[in-house]
């Protein structure tokens, strides 16, 4: 059994349980392994049943919200998909013109859940047509009947091949038998059915079906950051009973609680999400937490032991440095974890065990979304490791309610949009541009100053507030563009006094602080109010206004946003 599964089963356990009950012995944690054990054991039960048929009666035995495709040695040659509440599409290739551009519904006969004898194979078409009739019709013209068929979620992923698709409702299930033709089923005719499905010519550009109504998939993306973070958590976190798992680790927690120490390996973004969960790290866990970029972590031979744990982080999980550094520790015996976008990767594929981030596939050069999605893969593996500690309860609640509520408050941010537009017009001409903050807003500072190098071409740094005096603050005039990051957590008085050294050399920053914090506000040239949340998860709503002048500067310079000039989007050239 192959099966493509996008989504959550809600039911999940419940249907575990009772095949377990059953017999069936189950090798993983997902909900894909019980879809698949589930329809086995109907199989088993009505051997009789058409591919089709198995499938309606595992999704009427489905909660939750999904997108099923499957393939079965049983029935060879034969594919079967279906959706609900996840978007699911099917995309045509033919030689030739197709006879319609409709393809009507095929009703089952009403059966009731796992009934035992049910007449077979009887359908009643809409329309009155004859079955027959109805499918026959669906063929392409002419001599070439050849047919190739598309699943997918989004007319992005197919659009190379076909732009006739169409759209699959809730509870349809399409068919493709033997002969090649496509069906369209529904197990039960309601009022508002249409009673057929459209083909739809697709007639958009690929790029343009792909960035909907955004300019560029960096501004996409960005602006997904209220969904992706969501799709990172889901199905991992419970925020009523507070508890977290991650799939991909839970097998190896006892191993890495009982460490020598954690380390973080990756270069560029990736790097600053280690930077960002480091201290949380260090808190939850008790370990020592080491983060290395991995081009300087190879060329000092960095001692490694059988005892340490070694994280990679990397979005396409091809990062060749990355990749380089974790065949070093995996040599000398560590467990290695991998924090991956792409599924099959090749970080993905030689590490031990991990965590896919599922922020969705990432396209534009420069990393938003994967970035807080990778952010908050460390942040539930912190929460994990520190599941049994009594002490670090109170701490943990706290976090996860956070984690509840940043969907809302990154829309928020992101309503800063036009704002922030208007402030990239007082920088974009300027030289340099300095990012200042400490505690947990460094990471923002690296990374925003990233994002600025990257896509502006302007130069910019990000510089920790606490080295101010060491160097930097040598930097600082009235011509001097300065971001800077003021938040209310520990490191709160510090920020504010090396505000008042940069205003007393006549620096006036661009302030991001907390929503109504009057008292940094009073030093700002200008002030960008985000939404509070616990301080470890601070640096995800101070880095979106961040994201969003690097773009804009970007497109007020004119630069090509998406792929800014030296730079690819995986990096796996030594
Ligand atoms: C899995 C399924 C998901 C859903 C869920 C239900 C996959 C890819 N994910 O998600 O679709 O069915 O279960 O509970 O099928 N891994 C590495 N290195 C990495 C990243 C991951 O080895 O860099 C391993 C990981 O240890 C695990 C597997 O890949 O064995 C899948 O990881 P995941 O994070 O997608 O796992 P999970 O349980 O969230
Ligand atoms: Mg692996």
């Amino acid at each position: 059994m192959w099966i493509s599964f996008a989504g959550i089963i809600t039911n999940y356990k419940d249907v575990k349980q009772f095949l377990v009950q059953k017999g069936h012995k189950f090798r993983s944690d997902t909900d894909t392994e019980i879809i698949a054990k589930l329809i086995k054991h109907i199989h088993g039960l009505h051997p009789n049943y058409s591919f089709r048929e198995l499938v309606e009666q595992v999704i009427q035995q489905l909660e939750g919200a999904f997108a099923l495709c499957f393939k079965s040695m049983h029935f060879p040659g034969e594919v079967v998909a279906t959706r609900r509440g996840s978007p699911l599409l099917v995309g045509i290739k033919t030689k030739t013109k197709l006879a319609t551009d409709h393809i009507p519904i095929l009703y089952s006969k009403e059966h009731s859940k796992l009934k035992d004898h049910r007449p077979h194979g009887h359908e009643i078409p809409a329309h009155g047509l004859a079955r027959s009739q109805s499918t026959s019709e669906f063929l392409p013209q002419g001599d070439n009947k050849e047919v190739e068929y598309f699943f997918a979620s989004d007319a992005s992923a197919i659009i190379e091949h076909t732009d006739r698709v169409i759209y699959l409702l809730d509870d349809d299930v399409a068919s493709v038998e033997k002969e090649g033709v496509l069906k369209i089923h529904r197990l039960k005719r309601t009022l508002e059915d249409t009673h057929a499905r459209e083909i739809t010519t697709l007639k958009m550009e690929i790029q343009q079906i792909m960035k909907g109504n955004f300019s560029s998939f960096m501004q996409k993306e960005i602006f997904e950051q209220p969904e992706s973070v969501v799709t990172t958590m889901r199905g991992r976190i419970n925020f009523d009973s507070e508890t977290v798992v991650l799939g991909g680790i839970k097998d190896y927690i006892g191993e890495i609680r009982r460490c020598r120490r954690l380390l973080l390996i990756a270069c560029g973004t990736s790097y600053n999400s280690a930077i960002a969960t480091r201290q949380l790290l260090e808190e939850l866990t008790e370990l020592p937490v080491m983060v290395d970029l991995a081009s300087d972590f190879l060329d000092r031979n960095t001692p490694i032991f059988r005892d340490d744990v070694c994280f990679f982080i990397s979005q396409s999980g091809e990062t060749a440095d990355t990749l380089m550094a974790l065949r070093y520790c995996k040599q000398r015996g560590a467990l290695i974890v991998g924090i991956t976008n792409t599924v099959g990767s090749s970080i993905c594929r030689e590490s031990h065990c991990g965590v896919h981030i599922n922020a969705g596939p990432e396209i534009g050069v420069a990393s938003t979304k994967a970035y807080t999605s990778q952010i908050i893969s460390l942040v539930m593996f912190a929460l994990m490791v520190s599941e049994d500690r009594i002490s670090a309860q109170p701490r943990r609640s706290e976090i996860i309610q956070g984690l509840r509520n940043l969907p809302d408050q990154i829309k928020e941010v992101l309503e800063l949009d036009s704002k922030i537009q208007e402030i990239s017009k007082k920088v974009f001409e300027k030289k340099s541009l300095l990012v200042l903050g400490r505690g947990y807003n460094y990471a923002t500072c690296l990374e925003g100053a990233l994002k600025i190098k990257e896509i502006t071409y302007m130069h910019s740094e990000g510089i920790l507030a606490g080295e101010l005096k060491h160097g930097p603050l040598a930097l600082v005039d009235k011509g001097m563009p300065i971001i800077m990051i003021c938040t209310r957590d520990n490191v709160f008085v510090k920020c504010m006094n090396a505000l008042q050294q940069v205003t007393a050399r006549e620096g006036r920053p661009i302030l991001i602080c907390h929503k109504n914090d009057q008292e940094p506000q009073k030093y700002g040239s200008s002030v960008l109010e985000v939404p509070k949340t616990v301080d470890c998860l601070q640096g995800i709503l101070t880095v979106i206004p961040l994201q969003l002048v690097s773009y804009h500067v970007a497109v007020l310079k004119g630069c090509n946003v998406d792929c800014p000039r030296n730079l690819a989007k995986s990096v796996t050239v030594e």
